[in-house]
């Protein structure tokens, strides 16, 4: 848990740091704007500073100075679990709550943790995110534990990283693969046959430096912001799940809000969902380039396994030449045949039984909903394809 004594330093500490410009110009007084805390668990240039940051832009711009969003990038505050509890306790107003993270406080939320749960389509997979029935069954059990739930968002497909191949469940045999620290995700690799290891996020470059664990797994713009590349020579496109993502208040100070900024700040959420979808989408494909470009310039092997067009399409004829065709250390294997990511997904059935443990009633009410609500996006886009 995290100790109260330690939440009262940190309160003076963004005490002190919020106020100390106005003590500077106490002379001038001009009104002091009311500070909005944003605290995300992702390190700058990530999908989720992206989504502050915008955030904080429209916030800003609409309020014309009344109002000033302070964000909080990845290890400003702490760990993620530290930042719900803080967020929690109204130590900060706003901050993103990742299910991986927040499995203890919030059980039914590892549903979306689940794999072969949702679609492998991405637009598929935000219709159903933004699916106002799933929207309102959520923000209820996020009201239990004092907070409001404002949007639920994917940050792109999930990666392997690995030190080797894996085609097969048995690849994973004796691999430590990273996860979060849930015990839903602690399930799916042991049952892919790995040794699932939980770790913070900051800890795992280090970890697969040092051979402590042998993979690990995330969306491509992650892998090249915590530079994970680097320190393995494998990337395998499973399409087995997206990495799901919660933007949540604290429910006492936005209960609290006069109605007009409550609507502001629902509009502005409404906003961001169209921004973060095109916003992680195009960084599936830029961070890959960077990806190649840097594993290129080091001189440095670099395994694919998955289906590339999308990624191919968004090159130029001379990228295309430098890192892909003429890249001698580039070796681009093909994706998961659907045999194979059906062993993946055999293993996966049991998870789920797991997840009805940890979940409960509500747990099974919020699955059935989002396979109802992917089962009914699917066909739309299926009769729409028609
Ligand atoms: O793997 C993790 O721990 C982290 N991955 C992402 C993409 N966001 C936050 C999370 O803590």
């Amino acid at each position: 848990m995290f100790a109260a004594k330690t939440c009262w330093c940190l309160l003076l500490v963004l005490g002190v740091l919020t106020s100390g410009a106005a003590c500077n110009q106490r002379q001038a007084a001009p009104p002091q704007p009311t500070v909005w805390r944003f605290a995300i668990e992702e390190s700058k240039g990530s999908v989720q500073h992206a989504y502050a940051l915008k955030f904080k832009e429209l916030i800003e711009a609409r309020t014309a100075g009344r109002v000033e969003v302070v964000v909080y990038p990845y290890g400003t505050l702490g760990t993620s679990p530290q930042i719900t509890e803080q967020l929690n306790m109204g130590i900060i107003e706003f901050a993103m709550a990742s299910p991986g993270s927040v499995g203890k406080f919030l059980p039914e939320m590892q549903v979306f943790l689940l794999h072969f749960v949702f679609s492998e389509d991405d637009d598929v997979n935000r219709t159903v995110l933004s699916d106002p029935e799933l929207l309102a069954t959520c923000d209820a059990l996020y009201a239990e534990k004092g907070l409001k739930l404002l949007s639920i968002y994917g940050e792109g497909e999930m990666v392997w990283t690995t030190h080797k191949e894996i085609r097969r469940p048995e690849d994973f045999s004796g691999l430590k693969m990273r996860v979060m620290t849930s015990p839903i995700l602690l399930a799916a690799y042991n049952a892919y046959g790995a040794s699932a290891t939980p770790l913070p996020y900051s800890e795992v470059y280090s970890a697969l430096q040092l051979n402590m664990i042998d993979g690990q797994v995330n969306p491509v713009f992650a892998i090249e912001r915590q530079k994970f590349h680097e320190v393995t020579d494998w990337l395998t496109f499973p399409k087995h799940a997206t990495f799901i993502t919660t933007a949540v208040a604290n429910r006492p100070f936005f209960d609290g809000l006069s109605s007009g900024d409550q609507q502001l700040v629902e509009d502005v959420i409404l906003e961001l969902e169209e921004y973060i979808f095109h916003v992680q989408l195009g960084f599936q494909t830029e961070r890959l380039k960077r990806i190649l470009a840097d594993k290129l310039q080091k001189q440095a092997s670099l395994h694919i396994c998955g289906d590339l067009s999308r990624f191919t399409a968004s090159l130029s004829a001379e990228e295309q030449r430098e890192l892909i065709q003429d890249n001698e250390y580039l070796e681009i294997t093909p994706p998961l045949t659907d045999e194979e990511r059906r062993a993946f997904r055999q293993r996966s059935e049991s998870v789920r039984q797991v997840f009805l443990g940890i979940g409960g009633n509500e747990g099974e009410r919020v699955l059935n909903e989002i396979l109802s609500a992917v089962a009914r996006a699917e066909s739309t886009r299926r009769n729409l394809r028609k």
